[in-house]
C-alpha cells in the first residue's frame, strides 16, 4: 500500500509497509495510525528563493503525538512488545517521551522518561503527563539523561526506547517512502533538522532502500541543519553546554553520528548551522505566509535551505522535514510572532471598529 492510497483506512505504517519492515506475523502491531502525513508546497520559501525550483514541506508534526517520533515508536514498542517487555525508558527533550508515553501506555507498558529539568516545551511535558509516563525531570542536559538510560537498560529488565534502538530507524524510514510515493521520485536535496541524529540516518535508509528497488531514479543529497550552539556534527566536536531556543535539537553529543556522516558522505550531501534568529524567522514566515506551524527544531531545515539558496541548483526539487507541531512549544509561539494582538478592549462595537481601523 502506499501513501497515495490515503484514506480514512490508513492502517498505520507497519502494516502499510510491512514487507520492508523487520516484522513478522507475531509481532502485536501497536499503532494509533502514525504515516501517510501530507508533502505540502511552500511557495513563500520558493518566492524567497528566486529559482526555477519546487519547494515541499513534509508535515510530519500531523502524527498522533505531533512528531515524527510516531513513526520510530510504533516499530520500538511493537518489538518490546513481541519480546513480553512490561517496561520501556528513554532520555528525551520532550517528543521522544510524549511518544514513547502514548505508545508504551497503549501496549500496557511502564514508560520511564528522564528529560532536561526546565528544557521541554510545555506541550510535551502536558503529552508526557496525561499519556501516563513516570516522568523523571533531571538537573543535567539531554546527553547527560542518554548516558544515564543506556545504562539503566543494560542492568535492569527495561527496553530502551532512543534511536539507539534500530526499530525506531526503520520505522522513520517510511518518510522517505512516502516522500518518493508522493513525487514519484527522490528530491534532489532533503533538508532536516539533526538532532541525535537519528532521523537523517532513517531516511537515507529509507532512500536507498527505494532507490535499490528501483522505486527511484536518483538519490537525494542530505542536508542536516543544526542550531548553532548546539552543532556537534557542523562544528566536529562534542558541546558540553549546547544552547538553542529550539529545545527539541538541544544535543551535544549526538549518539547517531556516525550513521549521519556516512548519509552525508555517501549522498554528497552537507552539513550546516543556523543561527536561533535565522530559525525563528523561517518559523514566523511558514506560520504567517504558509499557515504551518511547526515548532522551532522543525523550522531548522527551512532556515537552512535560506541559508544555502545560492547553492541551490536550477530546476531542483527540495523537501524540508518538518519534524513536529508548533502547539508543542506554545511560550516559543507567544513569544516570537508578528501579530497584531489587542488586549484588554472594551466589549462594544464602536471600539471593536476603530480598533480595526474603520
Ligand atoms: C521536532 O525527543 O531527541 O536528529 O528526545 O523533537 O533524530 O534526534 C528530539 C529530536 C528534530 C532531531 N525535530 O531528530 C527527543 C529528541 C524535532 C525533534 C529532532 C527532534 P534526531
Amino acid at each position: 500500500m502506499s501513501s497515495s492510497s490515503l484514506t480514512p483506512n490508513w492502517p498505520g505504517l507497519i502494516e502499510a509497509y510491512k514487507d520492508w519492515l523487520p516484522v513478522n506475523e507475531n509481532t502485536p502491531v501497536i499503532t494509533l495510525k502514525e504515516g501517510a502525513t501530507p508533502l505540502i508546497r511552500i511557495k513563500a520559501i520558493e518566492k524567497l528563493i528566486q529559482k526555477d525550483i519546487k519547494v515541499y514541506a513534509k508535515y510530519d508534526g500531523l502524527n498522533p503525538t505531533g512528531s515524527f517520533k510516531d513513526r520510530g515508536m510504533t516499530m520500538a514498542i511493537s518489538k518490546a512488545k513481541e519480546k513480553k517487555c512490561e517496561a520501556v525508558i528513554c532520555a528525551s527533550t520532550g517528543n521522544t517521551s510524549a511518544s514513547a508515553a502514548a505508545y508504551a501506555k497503549r501496549a500496557g507498558m511502564r514508560a520511564f522518561v528522564l528529560i532536561p529539568d526546565g528544557y521541554v516545551a510545555q506541550g510535551k511535558l502536558a503529552q508526557a503527563l496525561v499519556y501516563g509516563a513516570e516522568v523523571l525531570a533531571i538537573k543535567g542536559n539531554f546527553d547527560c539523561a542518554l548516558d544515564i538510560v543506556q545504562e539503566m537498560a543494560e542492568k535492569y529488565p527495561i527496553t530502551l526506547v532512543n534511536s539507539v534502538n534500530p526499530f525506531r530507524l526503520h520505522g522513520q524510514k517510511t518518510a522517505a517512502f512516502e516522500i518518493i510515493e508522493s513525487l514519484n521520485d527522490a528530491p534532489d536535496w532533503l533538508c532536516i533538522p539533526m538532532g541525535n541524529a537519528g532521523n537523517i540516518s532513517a531516511y537515507w535508509m529509507g532512500f536507498e532502500e527505494y532507490f535499490q528497488a528501483g522505486k527511484s531514479n536518483k538519490l537525494p543529497k542530505m542536508m542536516g541543519f543544526q542550531a548553532s550552539g548546539s552543532a556537534p556534527l557542523v562544528f566536529n566536536k562534542i558541546i558540553k553546554n549546547p544552547k538553542t531556543i529550539a529545545t527539541a535539537i538541544r544535543i551535544g553529543n549526538p549518539v547517531n553520528k556516525e550513521k549521519a556522516l556516512a548519509a552525508k558522505k555517501n549522498s554528497k550531501g552537507s552539513f550546516l548551522d543556523v543561527t536561533d534568529e535565522e530559525i525563528i524567522n523561517a518559523y514566523k514566515i511558514l506560520g504567517k505566509e504558509e499557515g504551518i506551524f511547526c515548532e522551532p527544531a522543525s523550522a531548522a531545515s527551512v532556515a537552512g535551505l535560506l541559508k544555502r539558496k545560492e547553492e541551490i541548483p536550477e530546476s531542483s526539487t527540495i523537501v524540508c522535514v518538518l519534524t513536529g507541531n508548533g502547539l508543542k512549544d506554545p511560550d516559543c509561539a507567544i513569544k516570537n510572532n508578528d501579530a497584531a494582538f489587542y488586549s484588554g478592549l472594551n466589549p462594544e462595537i464602536k471600539t471593536v471598529a476603530k480598533t480595526m481601523g474603520f
